[in-house]
């Protein structure tokens, strides 16, 4: 099922990868070059053997999609997922007033003080985002990440690029072409000008047979925390993509470069290989709209969702 061949990565990796440091510091286990096939007629592709969060991941895509870059519209939304990444460019920054938040992550897994401390201030700073604009403009950007990348890619020659719009309108005029890709991966803005180099880098489509297929390859993937999101989202942006095309959905395919499961997930991954499979939800995108680009939140629901519970584990940071 489509949710096996994640759990097979899971024991493939356990099983055969080798041991390799990382950035952040934390071990993994990891292979190089893996693949997943999820057929996205046979329900979505949300695990069942643990609680994933598709509100979420569907605010997340849905800002990308509109190529908002800053996060107030992901905490509208009561997504906080990105706020370590801006909240750094304010603590880094001359208007920063408060205690020294350096090596927050770290440091507030450590030390329950400095956590109270941290917590306060990362309270402020998403209220000041929420409702100051001018404090939002300067630190609410995370600059070029997805949703830059992929509406608004700036060419050599001072103009931009709408990659994703432009995918689309290649899939609904020629449907058979070779050339229905999106990047993400800008060299000239990685790392500088980059919150964090995109993990997902670049995608294509594939129509035949009147089914829309997706192949991501994503360079790095956390395998326990990351990658349950990335399949989601992917397969949600294929289902929106094929119904604002007017087309079936297909295969949603996943290809992964550095796969790694950190040492400090390997409890919480036993866990859940322990746990028996679910039927797999189903997604509900509203009929009256037709375009990606007028998606909100209130057009999209998982249904027939009933997930064993979520499974904590340490974010690498
Ligand atoms: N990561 C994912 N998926 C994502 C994302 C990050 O698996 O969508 F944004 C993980 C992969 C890796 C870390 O463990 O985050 C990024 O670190 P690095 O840039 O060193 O690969």
């Amino acid at each position: 099922s489509n949710e096996e061949v994640y759990l097979e990565l899971c024991r493939h990796v356990l099983a055969e990868g080798v041991r390799k440091e990382d950035r952040t510091g934390t071990g993994t286990h990891s292979i190089f070059g893996s693949q997943m096939r999820f057929n996205l007629q046979q329900g979505f592709p949300l695990l069942t053997t643990k609680k994933v969060p598709f509100r979420l991941i569907a605010s997340e895509l849905l800002w990308f999609i509109k190529g908002d870059t800053n996060i107030r519209y992901l905490l509208e939304n009561n997504n906080n997922i990105w706020n370590e990444w801006a909240f750094q460019s304010w603590i880094e920054s001359e208007d920063y007033d408060g205690p020294d938040m350096t090596d927050f992550g770290r440091r507030s897994l450590a030390d329950p003080q400095f956590n109270e401390q941290y917590k306060q201030q990362m309270k402020k700073f998403k209220d000041l985002i929420l409702h100051d604009d001018s404090f939002s403009e300067r630190f609410g950007n995370l600059g070029s990440v997805y949703g830059k990348q992929w509406r608004d890619w700036k060419t050599s020659r001072g103009d931009t690029i709408d990659q994703l719009k432009n995918v689309i309108e290649g899939i609904k005029h020629n449907p058979d072409s070779r050339r229905h890709i999106v990047t993400a991966w800008n060299p000239e803005d990685v790392p500088s000008n980059m919150a964090l180099p995109p993990c997902h880098t670049m995608f294509q489509f594939y129509v035949a047979d009147g089914k829309l297929s997706c192949q991501l390859y994503q360079r790095s993937a956390d395998i326990f925390l990351g990658v349950p999101f990335n399949i989601a989202s992917y397969a949600l942006l294929t289902h929106l993509i094929a119904h604002e095309c007017q087309l079936e959905v297909g295969d949603f395919v996943h290809t992964l470069g550095d796969a790694h499961i950190y040492s400090n997930h390997v409890e919480q991954v036993h866990t859940q290989l322990s746990r028996e499979l679910k039927p797999l939800p189903e997604l509900w995108i509203n009929k009256d709209k037709q375009s990606i680009f007028d998606m909100e939140m209130a057009d999209l629901k998982i249904e027939g969702y009933d997930p064993h519970p979520a499974i904590k584990a340490p974010v690498a940071v």
